[in-house]
């Protein structure tokens, strides 16, 4: 199997893509084989923009070319069932932590401070928060970790590493109690600290969308 990516500023290593981040750690997790292809607009295969749209992260296995990191999970997960990931309930979690990283982005890409951003980012920290009080484990569905806790993690770590440059004191305002301790959890899991890329990076991504 092959994962094309979005590669980093260099050209040629991992780049900055929480998506990307969230296939390659369920590839970790479920044990299988894959070489990954940091590719830049130029470096792209010609069968990838003719016929994936040149979308990333881009899984090749065989003659299979799956594109959306949801749906190339949900391939991974239907068609290697040795080590499932998913739970019952993470398709549930999925939507209702994924406004965490939207309304990150809206708050980040404008660039000036804006009040009223900051504040849909922290209800959007508080429903999570929430979320993990109740959950009958450290982990979004429980016990162990599943398929939401490697969608989350990624975006916990572009939310730790912007907030800390752009915004501490958001920063501050949003890592406390179980948010906190869970992002510390899920991003030392080896599925997901294995696979990452450098800070730097992230911020180099996200000084492109400000501009
Ligand atoms: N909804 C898509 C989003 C993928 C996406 O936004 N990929 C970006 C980086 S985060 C990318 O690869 N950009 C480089 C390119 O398209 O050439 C998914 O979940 O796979």
């Amino acid at each position: 199997m092959e994962l094309y990516i979005k590669a980093g500023p260099d050209g040629t290593s991992v780049g900055d893509c929480p998506f990307a981040h969230f296939v390659r750690a369920v590839l970790r997790m479920k044990g299988l084989e894959c070489t990954v292809i940091p590719c830049t607009q130029e470096t792209k295969p010609v069968w990838l923009v003719q016929d994936c749209q040149g979308k990333m992260p881009c899984l090749r296995d065989g003659e299979e070319r799956v594109t959306e990191s949801s749906v190339i999970v949900k391939y991974l997960e239907d068609k290697y069932q040795t080590t499932k990931i998913e739970c019952s309930d993470d398709i549930d979690v999925m939507m209702k932590v994924a406004p965490i990283f939207q309304s990150l982005a809206k708050f980040i890409k404008k660039i000036e401070f804006d009040e009223e951003l900051e504040r849909n980012l922290i209800e959007e920290i508080r429903i999570l928060e929430n979320h993990l009080q109740t959950s009958t484990g450290p982990y979004l569905c429980g016990a162990t970790p599943s398929l939401s806790d490697l969608s989350l993690a990624p975006k916990l770590y572009h939310l730790e590493t912007t907030l800390s440059n752009y915004y501490p004191e958001t920063l501050e305002k949003v890592m406390q109690g179980k948010v906190k301790e869970y992002t510390e959890l899920v991003l030392s899991l080896p599925a997901v600290r294995d696979t990452l890329y450098p800070r730097e990076y992230v911020l180099k991504g996200w000084e492109q969308a400000r501009s």
